[in-house]
């Protein structure tokens, strides 16, 4: 194993990295070599993401990694969900693709549930309803001009991948996000693309993590320095699946909170729990490694600290982060919490003006302060963390001894405190760059360098690391 290398590309809604994973003796170790900035930006009537620009900076993370590692095995790519590009038939992408933050499918949501009760799109996919789940998405695509031009769609992260190798797949645990999978079977629904009028072969066929899409293009080893012979391996390429498999748990009874512009709160079961129950408390049923079910809710996340960042630095001068949150923590406790699901707090804009509406409505008064108003989002993150991990448990009938807060957010001390606290359970911290480390690690384990089973992968890899553990207060 001694030096073996591998590249994880990692790329989020407000920002992307490129890290070289170095196996030794001691672990997985991660090195950053290349960070960008991410968002959807308005072009052309809708909010977009520059995929384009995107491939520049993972070309350039790419370089830099050959540049100090000679001998790089494999790169793996991974970013936000449900997502997609359209090609062409000549395989050229007809437009930047659309974020799933622009409202385009508020319109055909009601639409596509003519087509198909909400209860049998459960019953099938066992997906929380999102309203830009790739199927509203592309149901709202199939109304616009670049439709008859269509020829197939790529989620993101294989969007790139066949950029770099020329390869067209579908990582399964992004497909699991579209809506468009069946949950049991883990294969395209037949039935529901039919019912939505979509092509059978829309998607490229499956991959599954740990497989080898195939070795980079001459042209993209040449550009980037990178030996021809690595190869692209598909890695957990939504950047929740790999964020699981980055939870540094000792066994399986654990929670996991991956905190980032989303928190993603839940179990890792062994099959979906697609019950009415389930679906009436909105949990998913997303597509893990190895098989595996992410049972959990999406929940409100650092955007709301982001986006509240952005428009008072549009009003004026950016406000220092840090003292934002240090004053926040030095705030007493107990003071007023909104509902961070709200769907009023989706789409960008004036972030604080919508967050002092969602606290008023939950009965609170409005946060006098920049200060209060980080609070009530950290308060209020918290006390949906608890919330959720206790619905997990007692809609599947699995238990979480620990919880393990994983991402940017794993960095915020009060929010793993109040974690603890609300919940009633120790929280385990880190590492902030879960997703990452679950990328490099399924790369790591298909090169047969670590061990196959997921639990004994996730206990090599907690080895490696500084764990921050928080008890709940007064116990
Ligand atoms: C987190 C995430 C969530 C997904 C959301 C939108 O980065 O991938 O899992 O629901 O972004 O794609």
């Amino acid at each position: 194993a001694d030096g073996a290398v591998f590249g994880a590309v990692d790329i989020g809604a407000s920002s992307g990295r490129v890290v070289a994973g170095v196996l030794d003796d001691d672990g997985l170790h991660l090195e950053v070599v290349h960070r960008f900035a991410n968002g959807a930006v308005e072009v052309d009537g809708h909010l977009r993401w520059d995929l384009t620009g995107l491939f520049a900076e993972v070309l350039t993370g790419l370089t830099a990694l050959a540049a100090r590692h000679p001998g790089v095995r494999s790169v793996g790519i991974d970013t936000w969900a449900v997502d997609y590009g359209l090609l062409g038939s000549d395989g050229a992408l007809l437009a930047e693709p659309v974020a799933y933050r622009d409202g385009r499918t508020a319109s055909v949501v009601d639409l596509v549930h003519r087509r198909v009760d909400p209860a049998r799109l459960y019953a099938v996919t066992g997906l929380q309803f999102l309203p830009f789940n790739t199927l509203y998405q592309l149901s709202a695509e199939r109304e616009g001009p670049l439709w008859p031009r269509v020829a197939q769609a790529l989620l993101l992260p294989d969007l790139l991948a066949c950029w770099l190798t020329g390869e067209r797949r579908t990582e399964a645990t992004n497909a699991s996000t579209t809506g468009l999978l069946d949950a049991t079977t883990r294969t395209w629904s037949t039935e529901l693309l039919e019912a939505l009028g979509l092509p059978l072969d829309l998607f490229p066929p499956l991959i599954q993590p740990g497989e080898t899409l195939g070795p980079l293009l001459p042209d993209v080893a040449r550009r980037t320095g990178l030996d021809p012979t690595t190869t692209v391996v598909a890695v957990g390429s939504h950047d929740t699946a790999s964020a699981v498999v980055g939870v540094p748990a000792e066994d399986r009874a654990f929670a996991y909170v991956s905190s980032g512009t989303w928190s993603l709160v839940g179990l890792e079961l062994d099959a979906p729990v697609l019950t009415p129950q389930s679906r009436a408390a909105n949990f998913t049923n997303e597509g893990g490694v190895d098989g595996r079910t992410r049972y959990l809710r999406n929940e409100g996340g650092l955007w709301l600290l982001q986006e509240s960042l952005r428009h008072w630095a549009e009003e004026g001068p950016a406000p220092d982060q840090d003292a934002l949150l240090a004053a926040a923590a030095a705030l007493p406790a107990g003071g007023p919490v909104f509902d961070v699901d709200a769907p009023d707090l989706i789409a960008p804009g004036d972030m604080p003006r919508r967050i002092a509406r969602a606290v008023q409505a939950a009965g609170g008064t409005a946060p006098p302060t920049r200060a209060a108003l980080v609070r009530a989002v950290l308060d209020s993150l918290a006390v949906a963390y608890a919330r959720t991990t206790a619905e997990a448990e007692a809609l599947s009938g699995q238990r979480a001894a620990v919880v393990h807060l994983v991402g940017g957010g794993s960095r915020n001390a009060l929010l793993c405190q109040l974690t603890a606290d609300l919940s009633g359970r120790t929280v385990l911290s880190g590492p902030v760059e879960a997703t990452a480390l679950g990328n490099l690690a399924v790369q790591a384990r298909a090169a047969g360098l670590l061990p196959a089973d997921l639990g004994a992968l996730r206990r090599t890899l907690r080895a490696g690391l500084a764990l921050e553990t928080y008890v709940p207060s007064g116990s």
